[in-house]
């Protein structure tokens, strides 16, 4: 039965038969010590995918540590067994003991060791360990042993999950496992609502409904679960820090240090402002500047054919996807501003804000 056979294969996104081989060939044997690690400012996908991945090659029989290079947001401290996962700064000598000792490391919704900051230069040290890449990242570096890069995928959980699925089965995506990819799928994909949502996606989504977990709870412990005084900052951010260019369609805040002070700011506290300048109807593009101790992060979000992956890559040293994308800078925020609003001048005169859909 042809037909059938199609249908069951589009279960799951469809994964290179070469990268399961190697993937198989690596995880499905003997127990190894295996580091899954990810993102500086690792957000709920690299928090959620990584510890999926834990749990499932744990119960394989590995012994894996999970290593972020700095704190996560306070709102995803619910995530089950997130006790385990070490913080690269607080946790120093143990992460790189585990890293050095490890003969598999797998680096989750990131493309590039360089999004790991000095945690990239201790994993770049281990030059036996086999790596593999998880990632939907644009522009993977391409020496990883073993690679599963889908920028198609709307996000790492999503990806994690059909990995799971296709090298333990089904049965390893246990209610704890589906919790953590949720997480990851949801806040990814904007609890459901930006560019990528499949048939696939909705039908693993269903498959780790089917396990019992709390959908709702999770959106609430994810969404509603802010400080006060961020609160208030993100009304401060949206009434006295949004400017518009190009007759609205062009938006950009900034946040100083000595603000985010005032605000009792806490990682995270900043996650999703940039997005709300695209609930304006003409709105096209948007950018955030928050200040660090030596440089600016940038963050960047974009509507249909408007690319700020690669407007990060031109102009901030940065990256990521079509609609939604990051990079540095490191001159003060006057001249960060200065330099947006000249690169979008020159982004708008080529024609790239009015791609159409
Ligand atoms: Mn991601």
């Amino acid at each position: 039965m042809p037909f059938l056979f199609f249908f069951v294969s589009l279960q799951r996104m469809n994964l290179s038969q070469e990268s399961l081989k190697a993937a198989r060939e690596l995880l499905c044997g003997a127990p190894l010590r295996v580091v899954v690690v990810s993102h500086t400012n690792p957000d709920g996908d690299a928090i959620g995918s990584s510890l999926a991945l834990r749990e499932a090659l744990t119960a394989h029989g590995h012994s894996v540590t999970c290593i972020v290079p700095n704190r996560y947001p306070y709102y995803l401290d619910w995530i089950p067994n997130i006790q385990h996962l070490l913080i690269f700064k607080s946790d120093h000598d143990k992460a790189v003991e585990a890293v050095n000792n490890a003969e598999v490391i797998i680096c989750a919704d990131m493309s590039n060791l360089s999004r790991l900051d000095e945690l990239g230069d201790v994993i770049a040290a281990n030059a036996t360990a086999k790596r593999v890449l998880v990632d939907h990242h644009l522009s993977p570096d391409p020496s990883f042993d073993v690679m599963f890069s889908h920028p198609e995928s709307s996000s790492t959980a999503f990806l994690a999950y059909s990995i799971i699925a296709e090298l333990f089965g089904k049965e390893a995506v246990t209610a704890t496992v589906a919790e953590q990819l949720y997480v990851g799928m949801m806040t990814d994909t904007g609890n459901f609502s930006f560019s990528f949502l499949t048939p696939e996606l909705f039908r693993a989504v269903a498959d780790l409904s089917a396990t019992g977990i709390n959908i709702p709870q999770i959106y609430n412990n994810v969404y509603n679960s802010f400080t006060e005084s961020r609160a208030r900052l993100f009304g401060y951010v949206i009434n006295r820090k949004m400017k518009t260019l190009h007759k609205g369609t062009v938006a950009y805040m900034s946040l100083t240090e000595e603000e985010m002070r005032r605000f009792w700011f806490q990682q995270g506290d900043s996650e999703g402002f940039v997005n709300y300048p695209l609930t304006i109807k003409k709105m096209k593009m948007s950018a955030i500047f928050i200040e660090h101790h030596d440089f600016i992060r940038v963050s960047l979000r974009s509507r249909g054919n408007v690319d700020v992956d690669e407007f990060a890559r031109r102009y901030f040293n940065g990256g990521g996807h079509k609609n939604a994308a990051g990079g540095k800078s490191f001159v003060t925020m006057e001249e960060t501003i200065a330099h947006y609003i000249a690169s979008v001048k020159e982004f708008v005169e080529e024609g790239s804000l009015s791609k159409k859909d």
